[in-house]
């Protein structure tokens, strides 16, 4: 089999990763994810289209504020930016075929190093692009979404769109155009806003409604000048409630979307959720997904998971299989992610410096993921869980419950009511029946 290698190959050593079943007890083996495997109608690789993320996996040197980088890169390693980035773009190419992963995800960026002269960083950014869409054709793996890097950079330490000074502002618009030029170009169903500058430090040097306002008009000129250009995919805006700000603009699943109607952009824009930044908004991902899919904005998700005694995002890979299971309900009844994937916002830990440490953690997070979604699916057809569910709105199906939901009845009728009825029976939530439901499908 052809794994499209380049020049070198970076993995020496490690196959293409097979499904083996759950007997198998090769760790570089598929355990769960049978990527053709029918489940709920589809195929596994139509539910679950994974992703990698550049950013983690081929530029995250291992370097945390108490120490130097512990990940050093073969692909690292040539003077010449562009042909250091050939070289990231060989090693990734090779992980995301040897893995069968049949998308990725970049900032601008992770692609090619950048410079402070816009019209170089422009060209840079169209030579990578060049080859990625190479790349691209001879893999087949295919671009879930682009984005441009507007936090790193030092002159993006007020904010990006945000920033109070208009010129910084006029910098993030170049880098995101030609971020978008790049998405348009190599197909990307997806261009993502996470806007971990678009926030505050301090209340007291930052006049919010004027900052809000600039990131509207900022998202607004972005969708103008993209859909202009000919792109027809999704819009996500990230939700994080804070890290690196204290307070980000676009705090959680809610927040966004009453920013979005606000803002007249909810046509254009969904939601790429991430697990580590629910959990950081002091919510489940569960509710983060149910808030999406209510109103029909779920749109992408990135995996990952953060730790139980950490409040920040650490950013581990998947493994909690309780957690992904109740995500997975949600997931299968709002019919999948549209028209998004699961890109694994992941990186593997500071002292994880074994090429296949990232294979491991990859496999790991699929196997993950497609064991919740048998056991939701098989939850969704063989159990009373979407029973239960319905039957403990049953009064509102008929007579003055439904009366009420259609508008029917005043505060006076609903007294009336009350007064005439007596006391309401005391009726079960079933919590720990559901949770044990839960487990015995897993
Ligand atoms: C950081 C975010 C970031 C976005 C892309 O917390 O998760 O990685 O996904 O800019
Ligand atoms: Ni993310
Ligand atoms: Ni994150």
């Amino acid at each position: 089999m052809s794994l499209l290698l380049g020049e070198q190959e970076f993995f020496k050593g490690i196959p293409k990763i097979q499904f083996e079943g759950q007997e198998s007890d090769n760790p570089l083996a598929f355990r769960w994810y049978d990527e053709n495997k029918v489940v709920a109608g589809k195929p596994m690789k139509e539910w679950l289209k994974f992703a990698g993320a550049y950013w983690h996996s081929f530029c995250g040197t291992g370097a945390d504020p108490f120490g130097a980088p512990t990940h050093i890169f073969a692909w690292d390693k040539k003077l010449d930016a562009v042909e250091r980035a050939k070289d990231k773009a060989d090693a990734a190419f090779e992980f995301f075929t040897k893995l069968g992963l049949g998308y990725y995800c970049f900032h601008d960026v992770d692609v090619v190093d950048y410079t402070d002269d816009v019209v170089d960083n422009e060209k840079r950014l169209a030579t990578i692009t060049d080859y990625l869409h190479e790349k691209q054709k001879a893999s087949g793996v295919q671009l879930l979404w682009g984005t441009a890097n507007l936090f790193s950079n030092t002159k993006y330490m007020n904010g990006a769109s945000t920033n109070p000074d208009f010129l910084v502002l006029t910098h993030a618009a170049a880098q995101v155009k030609s971020a978008i030029d790049a998405t348009i170009k190599l197909g990307g169903t997806g261009y993502t806003f996470w806007g971990g500058r678009e926030g505050y430090m301090s209340l007291l040097n930052t006049n919010m409604k004027r900052e809000k306002e600039h990131l509207a008009k900022f998202l607004q000129v972005s969708r103008d000048y993209a859909r202009a250009n000919g792109f027809k995919g999704s819009f996500y805006i990230e939700p994080k409630p804070c890290e690196p700000s204290k307070h980000q603009y676009d705090y959680d699943a809610e927040t966004v979307i009453g920013f979005l109607r606000q803002y007249d952009l909810l046509n254009d824009f969904k939601l790429n959720l991430e697990v580590n930044h629910a959990t950081l908004a002091g919510h489940t991902m569960q509710h983060e997904m149910q808030i999406a899919a209510d109103a029909g904005l779920l749109g992408s998700m990135d995996a990952n998971r953060g730790d139980m005694q950490n409040g920040w995002d650490t950013d581990q890979f998947p493994n909690n299989i309780n957690e992904l299971t109740e995500c997975m309900l949600i997931f299968i009844e709002a019919g999948g992610l549209n028209p998004g994937g699961i890109n694994f916002d992941a990186k593997i830990r500071r002292n994880s410096t074994d090429p296949a440490d990232l294979f491991y953690a990859h496999i790991g997070g699929m196997d993950t993921f497609a064991r919740a979604l048998i056991a939701a699916d098989q939850i969704l057809q063989k159990s009373d869980y979407k029973k239960i569910r319905a039957n403990r709105y049953a009064s509102f199906d008929a007579g003055n419950g439904q009366a009420f939901e259609n508008g029917k009845l005043s505060l006076t009728d609903l007294r009336d009511i009350a007064a005439k009825s007596g006391v309401p029976e005391v009726i079960s939530g079933k919590q720990e029946f559901l949770e044990n439901l839960i487990n015995r499908f897993i």
